[in-house]
């Protein structure tokens, strides 16, 4: 055969399968793709800033956090006697989700199942429930779902993939060791119950803005079949917003990255080493004092001003900040947590306009502040600068006018090549942020 033939026998079918190959990459393309309204509730996420993370769950009652099943190395058989003890009579989801409006938060994630494997909700797959094990019998994800709704707040959900008390979380992984299982299991019927129940999540409460992933590193080199259980929320609600505590950048099908106890770019609690930030929303989620669910005895709290100055920090870095509080087993919420979250909501109803519905500004944040940007404005945060001027590397010949956010005071400025000389209001170390306004020309 001469050359020519055999490209004229070949050609269509190398036409085909170029064709075939276009198609496949196209179409994983597509389902990689989010949809329309998953971007949508990415912009409303990342306008949003602030949410309340909620660790509650039966671990409560023990008052010592929500680790205390594996702290104290309690059995299953022990673990089991305390739901007869969880009987939140004073829990009122109209207090919970109106004190997160107070303090300025916009979404509220909740956790459903933490590795005590504990489900805080009327799951049909599990009889570890808080409706068939408690006294109390009620469904709080309910009563929250319907309670946000009326009060405009988007409600997520945390899950924990790590479960102490299933026994078909087989293999185990580098925890729960103490828990009493028989060495067996079947691991794709774990993964069976954790996707149906994931799917009375997303079917059985309205919309939901986001499932909150954790517990993934306890096994990390297990085959999780993250790519099915995503595709099961997103094709049950598209808008939901995927993320997992993993600590490493983003898999397929995630939609916003997530950064514990740590401000993006740093690692200070050696959980984010080498976290690279990728082009996903932010989150970094932290707590009021050291523990995640109740602790009677942790009374290391953060101060009003450590609090507001770290949501700046998290916004100058781009990221929303997620704020914990751990709830009481009888459903009340401390004291220290309810002033706290009050204050930080006097300090957004008067400066919330340099945080809601801003990014990460045009200067990468320094020690002394960050900044923040919403259409031609440039929010600078001072936040520990006590001099009268403050030299910054802005782009400087874009800003026409510059004044204090509190009272629309003129702030001097002046222009020494790109760099911009701020005269500073006089401010005081009591103060927990300074916010100058620059405006800049309409480009
Ligand atoms: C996890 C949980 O174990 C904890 O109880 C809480 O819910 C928190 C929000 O998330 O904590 C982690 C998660 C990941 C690491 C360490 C603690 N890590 O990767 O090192």
């Amino acid at each position: 055969m001469t050359r020519q033939r055999v490209l004229i026998l070949f050609r269509p079918l190398l036409t085909l399968s170029i064709v075939f190959a276009l198609l496949v990459l196209r179409s994983t393309a597509q389902s990689d793709q989010p949809s329309a309204a998953n971007l949508a509730a990415r912009r409303w996420f990342q306008d949003g800033k602030f949410g309340m993370f909620i660790h509650w769950g039966v671990y409560s009652t023990l008052q010592d956090g929500e680790w205390v099943m594996q702290n104290r190395k309690i059995s299953i058989a022990d673990y089991e006697k305390l739901p007869s003890q969880f009987n939140p009579e004073k829990f009122n989801a109209a207090e919970w989700v109106a004190l997160a409006k107070s303090a300025g938060m916009k979404y509220i994630t909740i956790t459903s199942k933490h590795h005590d494997g504990f489900v805080m909700f009327d799951s049909q797959v599990s009889d570890w429930t808080i409706v068939k094990r408690t006294p109390w019998k009620k469904d709080p994800l309910k009563l929250l779902a319907d309670e946000c709704r009326k009060q405009g707040i988007h409600l997520s959900f945390y899950y924990s993939q790590l479960d102490w008390h299933n026994p078909d979380y087989y293999p185990r992984g580098r925890t729960g060791e103490s828990a009493g299982r028989s060495d067996g299991g079947d691991w794709d019927k774990y993964l069976d119950y954790q996707d149906a129940q994931l799917r009375e999540l997303l079917t059985n409460y309205g919309e939901i803005s986001g499932i909150w992933f954790d517990g993934w590193w306890d096994k990390p080199k297990a085959s999780w079949r993250l790519d099915r259980t995503y595709k099961l929320i997103h094709g049950l609600q598209p808008q939901t917003l995927i993320g997992n505590n993993h600590h490493q950048v983003p898999n397929p099908g995630e939609d916003i990255q997530m950064f514990e106890k740590d401000l993006p770019g740093r690692n200070t609690a050696g959980f984010n080493e080498g976290e690279k930030i990728g082009d996903l929303p932010l989150e970094t989620a932290e707590t009021i004092n050291t523990a995640w669910g109740y602790n009677f005895t942790d009374d290391h709290y953060k101060s009003t001003r450590e609090l507001v100055q770290y949501l700046v920090r998290a916004a100058g870095a781009n990221a929303n900040f997620l704020l914990n509080i751990g709830p009481r087993p009888d459903g009340t919420i401390q004291p220290e947590f309810v002033e706290r979250l009050h204050q930080m909501g006097e300090w957004l109803a008067e400066y919330g306009d340099s945080i809601y519905g801003t990014r990460g500004g045009p200067i990468a944040p320094h020690p002394w502040g960050v900044t923040t940007q919403k259409g031609n404005k440039i929010y600078v945060h001072v936040l520990e600068w006590l001099d009268p001027v403050l030299l910054l590397p802005a782009p400087a010949n874009q800003v026409t006018a510059a004044y204090a956010l509190k009272d629309h005071a003129k702030v001097e400025f002046s222009k020494s090549g790109d760099r911009l000389l701020l005269q500073l209001p006089a401010h005081s170390s009591a103060d927990f942020d300074t916010v100058i306004v620059l405006e800049t020309a309409p480009r």
